[in-house]
């Protein structure tokens, strides 16, 4: 009973969301499903792109204005551009897989409500990827972590940013121990129970 939905990923950084989300998109693309991934290598370098990144190509003023960081506001707006553009894909029947922190509870909130009120209740399916703080560290692939222990990046999620965990997400993965093949294969199962396959 396919007909478009937005199945949010959500997690610290290094918890697995993005290699979790692809191998799903993989698996449903085997399946025949039209879907599309959103995730911060598609969308942080375009559509909500850092100051740095903008500044290549437009001038430090506006750079400024239209770059995205990480402070709440710049993470707010983030979300909020990624839940419009989700609900687009969505609208054109398209099921839409996005991975991102999303560290706040209320961002995620209001891309719900949009997602929602313009398709139907159950289009949108939160995906708490819940990997320990320890195991994320310990993995660290880019050494942020390390940089933020150093102080060298501020506010940094789950160091000196908060992650508000989803309350009550559609699917909760624990990400510390299994493969993101078998954690790919539980949120295909639950899209299944969901009636969204
Ligand atoms: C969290 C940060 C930060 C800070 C840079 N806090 O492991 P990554 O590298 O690839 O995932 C993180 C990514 C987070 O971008 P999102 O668009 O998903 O964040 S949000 O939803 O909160 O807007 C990390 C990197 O960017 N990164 N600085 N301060 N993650």
């Amino acid at each position: 009973g396919h007909k478009g939905g937005v199945v949010w990923f959500t997690g610290l950084s290094g918890s697995g969301k993005s290699t979790v989300a692809n191998a799903v998109d993989a698996k449903l693309h085997q399946m025949g499903i039209h879907t599309y991934l959103l995730d911060g290598d598609n969308v942080r370098h375009g559509l909500n792109a850092s100051p740095k990144i903008l500044e290549e190509s437009h001038s430090p003023e506006f750079a400024q204005r239209f770059g995205l960081g990480f402070g709440a506001q710049d993470r707010a707006e983030n979300i909020r551009r990624i839940g419009a553009v989700a609900d687009l894909f969505c609208q054109a029947g398209v099921l839409v897989l996005t991975a991102f922190v999303s560290p706040y509870r209320a961002d995620r909130d209001a891309v719900r409500q949009i997602v929602e009120s313009s398709g139907s209740a159950g289009d949108f399916i939160e995906v708490f990827v819940d990997t320990p703080l320890a195991v994320c560290e310990q993995r660290d692939p880019k050494g942020l972590y390390k940089k933020a222990r150093a102080g060298e990046i501020k506010g940094f999620t789950g160091i000196d940013d908060p992650y508000e965990a989803p309350a009550k997400p559609e699917v909760h993965l624990p990400g510390g121990d299994a493969t993101p093949d078998r954690l790919a294969d539980q949120v295909i199962t639950q899209l299944r129970k969901l009636g969204k396959l």
